[in-house]
């Protein structure tokens, strides 16, 4: 297969983006108007849907997460990543098969319908997590954009995914929230440096290999600028495989839990790897379990 996006060589390239942010079939349409919501997700590469989920709701989803970090610390497997290897819980993977509630939750038509929307395909859960930032000690995530990584590790071969982050705690500025760099998604930065072998067990505590050259951070965030949408518990952050992210770690007394969902288009799924020796684990990225989500009858 060709490979559009090449990446982990010698040297950082730019390369425009080939693949549509939103389906060809609502955007090159000149009859019909994208919806704002859609027309904005199109230009920033994210759209923020403040407090989507109504408090009861996120209450029992924070709840889930409580219970799924105890069980873990009780009987550690391999989807669960600490930080420094035993510190606290930092992820936990594969959890739309580990637990009811939250299979339920990957397939809200609240979310459903906006990504199948985005994306005019069937799709599946590509990789689910929780991403627990912890009072006072929850570390950082620097800049990246997941596509580079599910590309050159998981041989996503195009960037037809979008993620879904739902805020089970308060965001505020200063807790670690998400940040983003609006219109990245249009660039494709490819990132120096060959995969090491297991590269994961590394990176999903610190990543370091698939991270851009801070030069190229510098001038994107300079000409573009970083936003940070902060709201309540529910708030919803969706956004474009390839838009440009990252989070400051939290050392205020207010925890930020998020739940993680990414949905791949059905025509988008997995091939060996671009730029790695082997796949990441099932767990991390799906390639065998494949459940095609239902959309809604209309
Ligand atoms: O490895 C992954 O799939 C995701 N996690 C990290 C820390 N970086 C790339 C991607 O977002
Ligand atoms: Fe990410």
């Amino acid at each position: 297969m060709d490979d559009l996006y090449p990446t982990r060589g010698d040297y950082a390239l730019e390369i425009e983006r080939a693949d549509p942010i939103v389906q060809e079939a609502i955007r090159g349409n000149p009859g019909a108007e994208l919806p704002a919501k859609l027309e904005r997700y199109a230009k920033d590469g994210f759209l923020f849907l403040p407090e989507l989920f109504p408090a009861a709701e996120t209450e029992s989803l924070l709840a889930e997460a409580e219970r799924l970090r105890a069980e873990s610390l009780a009987s550690p497997t391999a989807e669960i990543i600490r930080e420094g290897g035993d510190g606290d819980v930092r992820s936990i993977f594969a959890i739309h098969r580990t637990s009811k509630t939250y299979a339920e939750i990957t397939r809200d038509p609240r979310l459903l319908d906006l990504v199948t929307t985005i994306l005019g395909d069937d799709v599946y859960v590509h990789q689910s997590r929780i991403n627990y930032k912890p009072a006072f000690c929850g570390r950082e995530f620097f800049w990246h954009s997941d596509f580079e990584t599910w590309h050159a590790e998981d041989g996503m071969p195009r960037m037809r995914a979008v993620s879904v982050s739902i805020s089970l705690t308060p965001s505020y500025a200063t807790n670690g929230p998400l940040m983003l760099i609006p219109g990245s998604q249009d660039t494709f930065v490819s990132c120096v440096g060959e995969t090491p072998e297991d590269h994961y067990k590394k990176s999903l505590v610190k990543q370091v290999y698939g991270t851009p050259d801070i030069e190229c951070i510098t001038k994107m965030a300079i000409r573009r600028g970083i936003k940070s949408p902060t709201g309540g518990a529910g708030s919803v952050v969706l956004f474009d495989c390839n838009t440009m992210h990252g989070s400051n770690g939290n050392i205020t007394p207010f925890p930020r839990t998020n739940l993680f969902i990414v949905y791949n288009a059905v025509s988008n799924q997995l091939v060996k790897p671009f730029a790695a020796n082997k796949p990441r684990p099932e767990f991390i990225a799906a390639r065998e379990h494949i459940e095609i989500l239902p959309k809604r009858k209309s």
